[in-house]
């Protein structure tokens, strides 16, 4: 099954807010990230997260990857244990269970590092009763910790994993190369393999279900092929899920206007060079014209 997305599909997904809504009803994410040489990957989800709408965002990062240029001040900060240049240690797992208290939803893995102290929180996180939007270091852990990767096929909670294809590659074993030949196989195979939700980033995002239901983005252009474009993208699907979307909506959803928006500023600021923080900004725009 084989279906993209038009400006059509996501005006029926997206619906207006009641004029009575509070932000306890957009949800609370919790947001683990960054390590100090990838600050920014926390920044630009956070950022992204918070312009798709969602309620509240608590971000849990390394003490180490302090201080946080350019974070909303909307954020809630947690800094946990990480004094060192690879970002969370193992106190850091003490603060695990206290910060998912309340929480709706976790999205984890931008610039988050791939110790073992980052495979021993993310442990903790796959066995928690909430959606899980995993990406960047938080697939590399998957796909270095086999026993993380049969953990996450085995929960009984939505699960959406975001690789571009050398990550993607990484996870399925084999050259991104092999990824690029077919990239819907890819993505359908893995999806229906391990239950979880799957978007395959790049040229043409390839989003499937768990039931090998497709997807196929077609927004974007190659000025969005920068570091922390996905970072941003991380942050707009965690903002999507957490307002209530379903998975098979808010996933290609989050690809669509997170596309939308780097083709907004190719056309207006020039093809090459805006920013993913940009992108991020550019957001609520897009979700006024679009949805
Ligand atoms: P090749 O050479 O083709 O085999 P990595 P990362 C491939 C954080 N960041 N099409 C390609 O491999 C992230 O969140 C922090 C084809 C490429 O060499 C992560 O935590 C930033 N191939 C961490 O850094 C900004 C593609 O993958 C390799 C492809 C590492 O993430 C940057 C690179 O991927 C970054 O987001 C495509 N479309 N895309 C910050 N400001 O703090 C990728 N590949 O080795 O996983 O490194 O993606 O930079
Ligand atoms: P990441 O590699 O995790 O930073 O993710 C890169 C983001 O930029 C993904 O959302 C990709 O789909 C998008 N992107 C990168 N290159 C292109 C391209 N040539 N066309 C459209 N989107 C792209
Ligand atoms: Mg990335």
């Amino acid at each position: 099954d084989l279906a993209c997305t038009d400006p059509e599909w996501a005006k029926e997904i997206l619906t207006m807010r009641s004029p009575e809504s509070h932000k306890g009803n957009f949800g609370h994410i919790l947001l683990v990230a960054g390590a100090p040489d990838t600050r920014g990957a926390a920044v630009l989800a956070a950022t992204g997260a918070l312009r798709s709408g969602a309620g509240l965002l608590s971000l849990m990062v390394p003490e180490a990857s302090l201080p946080l240029p350019g974070i909303p001040p909307e954020v809630m900060l947690h800094t946990v244990g990480g004094n060192n240049r690879t970002g969370f240690d193992d106190t850091a797992l003490q603060s695990v269970a206290d910060l998912l208290e309340g929480k709706t939803l976790v999205a984890a893995g931008p610039g988050m590092g791939t110790s073992s102290s980052a495979a021993r929180i993310l442990q903790r996180l796959l066995d928690c009763p909430l959606p899980l939007v995993l990406d960047a270091d938080a697939l590399n852990l998957l796909a270095l910790h086999p026993e993380l990767m049969e953990k996450c096929c085995r929960r009984p909670h939505t699960t959406v994993l975001t690789p571009h294809p050398g990550e993607m590659a990484r996870l399925c074993q084999t050259s991104s190369t092999a990824i690029q030949q077919d990239r819907i196989a890819a993505a359908v195979c893995l999806a229906t393999d391990s239950g979880c939700h799957i978007l395959l980033k790049g040229a043409s995002t390839v989003a499937a279900t768990p039931e090998g239901f497709c997807r196929i983005v077609t927004s974007g252009n190659p000025g969005m092929a920068t570091g922390g474009s996905g970072d941003v993208l991380c942050g707009i699907l965690a903002g999507l899920m957490a307002q209530g979307l379903p998975a098979d909506e808010a996933v290609p959803l989050a690809a669509y206007v997170h596309g939308l928006a780097g083709d907004h500023l190719a056309k207006n600021k020039g093809p090459i060079g805006y920013l993913p923080s940009e992108v991020a900004h550019t957001i609520p725009r897009i979700i006024q014209t679009t949805c």
